[in-house]
């Protein structure tokens, strides 16, 4: 398994399927979320207002998949991470984290797809420390090597710093 670190927009990023940090409605938000259904167009919504209709919400720690409608990667895995709350059972956020990564990778697994994205699930608008967050996302990638490749896409410099140091260092 091969693990790259890029600094940029994961919505330009080629690989078999890139990861939606999304929220529990899967009706689309701002953010990473927002980007990927503006650049993917309308067909990964309606793709997820089907999956809506058959299952219900997307609970937390969980994925699902949908087209990759107008983007260049083939396929968008929708999970939900964990809203972080200060001061408060930070163990069970960052196994609901580790969720995010584990399932995503065995989604595409099971739809055949060997490369996948991911952004830095959780430390925008849901608050994660990143440094706690990149920590939990190699290790959980780490443990179950089970695609051909795997890219951390940052989009700000201090995730990117952090996805750096830690990935160099070991
Ligand atoms: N490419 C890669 N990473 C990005 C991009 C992009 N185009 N845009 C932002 N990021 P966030 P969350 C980074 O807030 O914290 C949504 O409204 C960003 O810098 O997108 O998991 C959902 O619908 C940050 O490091 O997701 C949910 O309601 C990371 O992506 C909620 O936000 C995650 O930030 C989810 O919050």
């Amino acid at each position: 398994m091969k693990i790259k670190v890029l600094k940029g927009d994961i919505t330009t990023v080629q690989v078999d399927a890139i990861v939606n940090a999304a929220n529990s409605s899967l009706l689309g938000g701002s953010g990473v979320d927002g980007a990927i259904h503006k650049a993917g167009g309308s067909t990964i919504l309606e793709a997820c207002r089907q999956i809506r209709n058959k299952q219900g919400k997307c609970n937390v720690g969980e994925a699902v998949i949908t087209t990759g409608g107008n983007l260049p990667a083939k396929k968008v895995i929708h999970t939900v991470g964990p809203v972080y709350q200060k001061g408060k059972n930070n163990e069970k956020e960052k196994e609901l984290l580790t969720n995010c990564y584990e399932n995503s990778i065995l989604l595409a697994k099971e739809n055949d797809l060997q490369s996948i994205a991911f952004p830095c699930i959780s430390t925008g608008i849901y608050r994660f420390p990143k440094q706690v967050a990149a920590e939990v996302a190699i290790s959980a990638i780490k443990n179950n090597p089970i695609l051909n490749e795997v890219v951390f896409v940052c989009f700000d410099d201090e995730n990117y710093e952090i996805y750096k140091e830690l990935l160099n260092n070991e």
